[in-house]
């Protein structure tokens, strides 16, 4: 459908070939998809490309595409796609299932839920959803407010932990800088954009910054590509963040180096914050964190001089640790008093509004009007503090922590999920603890669940319905709103569903019409569902999917200049209307777990088990391992049958520093033992030189094979190789705000003699 203006299109050499704009599968609902050009010959997907058109590629005009954007037609035609819905006929786990027809499925999944409401309440159902998946978020949320559950189970691990302790500190979160030529120094703060979005544009327009003579310090435990660019690397201990970040607070208040009028006119608290850091100088974090103290001092300098700057505060740091919410207020604070916040090249408060919002995706989730007061009283595990979940600031509604939901099956309390939705997500590998977590899946009265594989944790399921891939459906509306205007685009179908599977948001409609909840769910109908959805923007359904470049750009008037220093109206929620530096929005109210109470200043808890944090056990356990999340080879725990892909990471990888390998006996290559205080799995030591020889850094999700390449997938439990069955998962110690759980802990490492798959 899309002409190209040099050369021959397949599309030209046969009318039936066609070339389909649609967006890509991969990098998951935490980062805006690429737009994509499908090439379809004799009916068969068979080759991708960047759209040029689209405004949430590397730019317009660009055809590129990352690794696993380009291997599309692997993914979709993968051989262990789920093609027929099933029900399970061997015991839980044991992974036996017959084929059944979508009818006997769907009705089976409304009998269940409707017993279980009649006898155990609304609430005893629970969706899980670790990331902000479309589909979760919009007809998931819609399914249990009609249903009358409260209980969305949110990860506590993905970026809204990081938004809320910004919320918190400094009222907002900020988006990147509108213009990065303006920015003079780029920290990047356990961000890791190579990976999980570099086909986006942001490392294009961070190398441009750096040309154009902007500095970066880059803070993360592995030389990262970006790290390599820096002129300053702080390989931090993983998990110890807030020390470093209250080392560097203490440098600016000490040398002076703060913005005095700012703080003056807008921070409140800041004479107790200055005291209080007085205890973390550059050496007490140098023990903490591993790195020299005379290289914090240079860096702290470095944020305390040079103007404007911009901290990117990455999901390698607040979301995965058990003190992130101090550890982001600390890092939100530095930004605060060098007086960076809400400044051209700084802090960006967001873009100014252009006209009434275009779509109505906010309403297809149904945020029930009553959720802030009687649903909050009803959650399972609140992610976040009852009180601040009532005030409405949870972006997506009320929230349960998935992890601690998961438990309640086992322990009761404060009363057990008995019915749950595990689709678009595997527990086994997205949370820690494998082995509780699977226990609890098998104490549940019945489970369903929508995939496109048959990842490890459909074992369990009573009923398993197959998912299409995005290549396969027209159900979703994209939009972004860039510079140039609003940019809206929908996913096209590039060839029918494999075998008998279906959209997400098909599977919902059909169940919620077995449910008898049709009125609400527009009697199973997906396109008047989008219809309603674009109605504002003016915009047909048929001009959208025809598009020839499946994408409109849509200006409802020109875009006003940028504004900055909105600080009344960005400080609004916090006491005062100042930044927090003594945070009274948090101080003194309750925990999430409504026992303790929530501390007033960043204090420096650190990993559960650290170097510096728990010595008496180095003896045993000399190492510390921790895991990056987004990887450019695969998404989350799946892509990893692909065969193109699985080439470039064939084997569950630990990254060692070459003189630990050798002080352990360990060589390029073998295979090691890894063990920690709470389990053990196995990882194909790999050497590398940019990570500290007391660190390791790994992977999770392993349990997807690649037949094609006769490689194994690896389970969750003790001898596999999932690393969040090393991690401590005791609930008492997780960050008491917003329940994030800590992926980091000491370790053993020894080689494995025998042979492995
Ligand atoms: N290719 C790909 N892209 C993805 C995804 C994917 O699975 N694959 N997933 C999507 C999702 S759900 C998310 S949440 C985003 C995440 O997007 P990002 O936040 O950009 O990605 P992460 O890999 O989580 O980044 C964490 C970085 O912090 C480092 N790090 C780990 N521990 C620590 C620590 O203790 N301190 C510090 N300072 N750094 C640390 C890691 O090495 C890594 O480089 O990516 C999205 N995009
Ligand atoms: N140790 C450790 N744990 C982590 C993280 C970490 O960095 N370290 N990161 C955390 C973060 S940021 C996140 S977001 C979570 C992610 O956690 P999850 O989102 O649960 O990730 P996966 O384990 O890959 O599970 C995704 C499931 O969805 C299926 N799937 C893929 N596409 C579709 C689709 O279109 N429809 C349906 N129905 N199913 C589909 C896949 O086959 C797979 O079974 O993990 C968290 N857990
Ligand atoms: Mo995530």
């Amino acid at each position: 459908m899309t002409q190209k203006d040099e050369g021959t299109t397949i599309a030209d050499l046969n009318p039936n070939n066609k070339i389909i704009p649609t967006f890509c599968h991969g990098c998951g609902a935490a980062k805006p998809k690429c737009g994509i050009l499908c090439h379809v010959v004799a009916g068969k997907f068979v080759r991708v490309e960047g759209n040029p058109e689209a405004f949430n590629n590397w730019g317009a005009g660009c055809t590129s595409l990352c690794a696993k954007g380009n291997t599309g037609p692997q993914f979709l035609y993968a051989p262990k796609r789920l093609q027929y819905p099933m029900k399970r006929a061997g015991d839980k786990g044991e992974g036996r299932f017959t084929r059944i027809s979508w009818d006997e499925a769907l009705e089976t999944i409304a009998y269940k839920l409707k017993e279980n409401k009649r006898k155990y309440g609304a609430e005893s159902f629970g969706v899980l959803s670790p990331e902000i998946w479309p589909v979760l978020d919009t007809f998931g949320r819609r399914f249990l407010n009609v249903y009358g559950s409260p209980n969305y189970l949110h990860s506590a691990l993905c970026a809204t932990p990081r938004m809320a302790a910004c919320k918190a500190t400094i009222g907002f979160r900020s988006i990147a800088p509108d213009d990065w030529s303006k920015t003079k120094l780029i920290v990047n703060w356990g961000g890791n954009c190579e990976n999980s979005g570099i086909n986006l544009g942001q490392p294009n327009d961070i190398l441009n910054a750096l040309e154009t003579g902007s500095k970066m310090i880059d803070i993360r435990p592995m030389l990262d590509p970006l790290g390599a660019k820096a002129d300053v690397w702080l390989p931090v201990r993983p998990g110890t963040d807030g020390a470093l970040a209250l080392a560097i607070l203490n440098i600016i208040i000490n040398e002076n180096l703060y913005d005095a009028d700012f703080v003056e006119k807008w921070c409140y608290g800041f004479d107790k914050l200055a005291a209080y850091v007085q205890r973390n100088t550059p050496e007490w974090a140098e023990n903490k964190t591993g790195i020299p103290a005379d290289k914090i001092r240079l860096a702290a300098r470095m944020m305390g001089t040079i103007k404007p700057s911009f901290i990117k505060i990455g999901n390698g740091v607040g979301d995965q640790t058990n003190d992130g919410t101090a550890v982001v207020s600390a890092i939100c604070l530095i930004s605060a008093i060098t007086g960076n916040l809400d400044v051209p090249g700084g802090l960006l408060g967001g873009l100014p509004q252009v006209g009434a919002p275009l779509i109505k995706t906010n309403q297809i989730a149904k945020l029930n009007e009553k959720a802030p007061t009687d649903l909050v009283d009803k959650l399972v595990a609140p992610e976040t503090p009852k009180w601040y979940q009532k005030m409405g600031f949870m972006p997506h509604g009320p929230t349960s922590a998935y992890y601690k939901a998961l438990m309640s099956i086992l322990s009761g309390k404060p009363y057990p999920l008995r019915v749950l939705n595990a689709s678009c997500s595997n527990p086994l590998s997205a949370t820690r603890n494998p082995r509780r977590v699977a226990e609890a899946l098998k104490k549940l009265d019945f489970m369903f669940v929508a995939d496109i594989y048959h990842a490890s944790h459909v074992d369990y399921a009573d009923i398993v319905l197959p998912a299409c891939t995005s290549y396969e459906h027209s159900d979703q509306i994209c939009i972004k709103n860039v510079k140039e205007g609003t940019w809206l685009g929908i996913y096209n179908k590039i060839i029918e569903p494999l075998g008998e599977s279906r959209s997400d948001w098909q599977i919902y409609l059909d169940l919620a019409v077995k449910m008898g909840y049709g009125e609400d769910f527009w009697n199973g109908n997906m396109d008047a569902c989008l219809r309603e959805q674009l109605a504002p923007s003016g915009i047909s359904l048929e001009e959208l999917r025809n598009s020839p470049k499946g994408i409109f750009i849509k200006r409802t008037q020109p875009a006003p200049a940028p504004q900055y220093q909105r600080y009344t109206q960005l400080f609004k929620d916090l006491p005062h209307g100042k930044v927090q530096c003594y945070n009274e929005f948090l101080g003194g109210k309750d925990s999430c777990d409504g026992v303790s109470k929530l501390n007033y200043l960043p204090v420096y808890q650190g990993p559960p088990e650290g170097i510096a944090e728990t010595p008496e056990l180095l003896k045993e356990y000399p190492l510390v391992l921790s895991d990056v999340h987004a990887h450019r080879y695969s998404h989350h725990s799946f892509m990893q049958d692909v065969p193109y892909l699985r080439e470039q990471q064939p084997y569950p990888w630990l990254k060692i520093n070459p003189a630990a390998a050798k002080k352990y006996g360990i060589a390029d290559g073998d295979w090691v033992r890894v063990e920690s205080p709470h389990g053990w799995s196995k990882f194909k030591a790999e050497y590398f030189a940019g990570i500290s020889p007391e660190v390791l850094m790994t992977k999770r999700g392993w349990w997807q094979g690649c037949d094609e390449l006769g490689l194994p997938g690896y389970n969750e439990f003790d001898g596999g190789s999932e690393v969040n069955n090393l991690y401590n998962a005791n609930e008492k110690l997780f960050d008491k705000f917003h329940s994030q759980m800590a992926k980091q802990t000491l370790v053993k490492i020894s080689k494995i003699e025998e042979a492995q798959p």
